[in-house]
Formats: structure tokens, sequence, C-alpha cells
């Protein structure tokens, strides 16, 4: 291993306020404050099952509405992983994961490859409508993931199977990336340089 990839990124607008601190090779041990109860769940899913360590403090304009803050978040968390990435040599590149939560099912596969996509699908009619907690807008989960993914420099695609319960259904969604991620960061001791024929990621 060489340079530690962690990053520490603040970013302040008008619409909230986020200090995040990431180290890709930790051990999921996370310290999550986001002023939204469950994505305070679903990063801490994130962290422990994507072995990132995780730390974020955020405020936000909640009162209006979760959207800008969990956004921002993910857009925040989205830089830091390419920053600590660093140069990608060394690593496995791609990763997948086919997690189940209950009676939800999600796969995901992940490739830093340095080139933003996102392709999702699956999630039941209705989930984007659907207040988890009370206050986490299903439709904020995809959103998050476009957050992530752009920001990142990652192709992400995740796939819902199955699944009834709207918070089994975003929880299986975290977690599924979250593993598909740790592959796809590890090191492979095989791998010489940059894992790309075009010699950079
Ligand atoms: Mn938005």
């Amino acid at each position: 291993m060489t340079a530690p990839r962690t990053a520490r990124l603040q970013r302040e607008t008008s619409e909230s306020s986020i200090e995040l601190s990431l180290d890709l090779d930790g051990t999921g041990v996370s310290d999550i404050q986001t002023s939204v109860p469950f994505y305070d769940h679903l990063l801490t899913a994130f962290a422990k099952h994507s072995l990132t360590d995780l730390t974020v403090r955020a405020k936000g304009d909640i009162e209006i509405d979760v959207h800008h803050t969990v956004e921002d978040i993910g857009i925040v968390l989205g830089q830091a992983i390419r920053q600590a990435l660093g140069d990608k040599a060394g690593i496995s590149r791609f990763g997948d994961a086919l997690v189940p939560l209950d009676e939800a099912l999600v796969q995901a596969v992940v490739d830093i490859s340095g080139r933003p996509f996102l392709v999702h699908s699956g999630e039941p009619a209705g989930f984007e409508y659907h207040l988890i907690g009370g206050h986490f807008t299903g439709s904020m989960v995809r959103h998050v993931f476009e957050a992530i993914t752009f920001n990142a420099g990652l192709t992400v695609h995740i796939t819902v199977l199955g699944g009834r319960d709207p918070h089994h259904i975003a929880e299986a969604e975290f977690k599924a990336f979250a593993r598909a991620f740790r592959q796809a960061k590890a090191f492979d001791s095989l791998v010489a340089g940059i894992p790309s024929t075009k010699g950079a990621l």
C-alpha cells in the first residue's frame, strides 16, 4: 500500500453545511450525524459493509425538505471517494454483490472507471413517494446514488430484484453498493499499476 487513501472535505452553501472525512482502508467505523435519521442509518450501513471509516457532520434546511441535505452529502461523499482513490494503482477495479434483507434482494456492480454512469432499476411502483421513517423520501435513494456516482467517477449498476418493504429495499441497496464497492476498491496483489489498458482511470 502506498499513500493513505483518505480525504477530508467541507462544503458550505446556503442550503447545507457539511464536514465529511473517510478512510477507504478502514474497518467500517462510522460516526454519522446528518440530521436526517434514516440517512444516518443508510450511511452507517455503507461504512460498515464497505470497510470505509466515515465521519459526517451536516446541517441543512431540513425544515423545507431533507432533499438538499441528503443530496449534498452524496455529492461530498462522491468527491471524497474520488480524492481518496488517488491514481487507483493496484486495485481490483470491479466489484459485484447480491445482498438480501429479508424479502428484499439487490444486485450492485461497481467499476471504478473514472467515467460516471448510473443504471438503476427495479424499485417497486410507488417507492419514490414513500416517506421512510416519516421523513426520508424514497426518490432520494436513486438521487444519492446519482450524486455519489457522478462525483466519484464510478460506473454503478443497481438492480432491485425483489422487495416489498421500503426500508428493507433502501437498506439492501446501500448494503449491496457497499459490498460491491468494497471489492472494487480492494488492492489486488496480482494487479501491477493502474488496471486499465489506457493506463489511466
Ligand atoms: Mn436534487
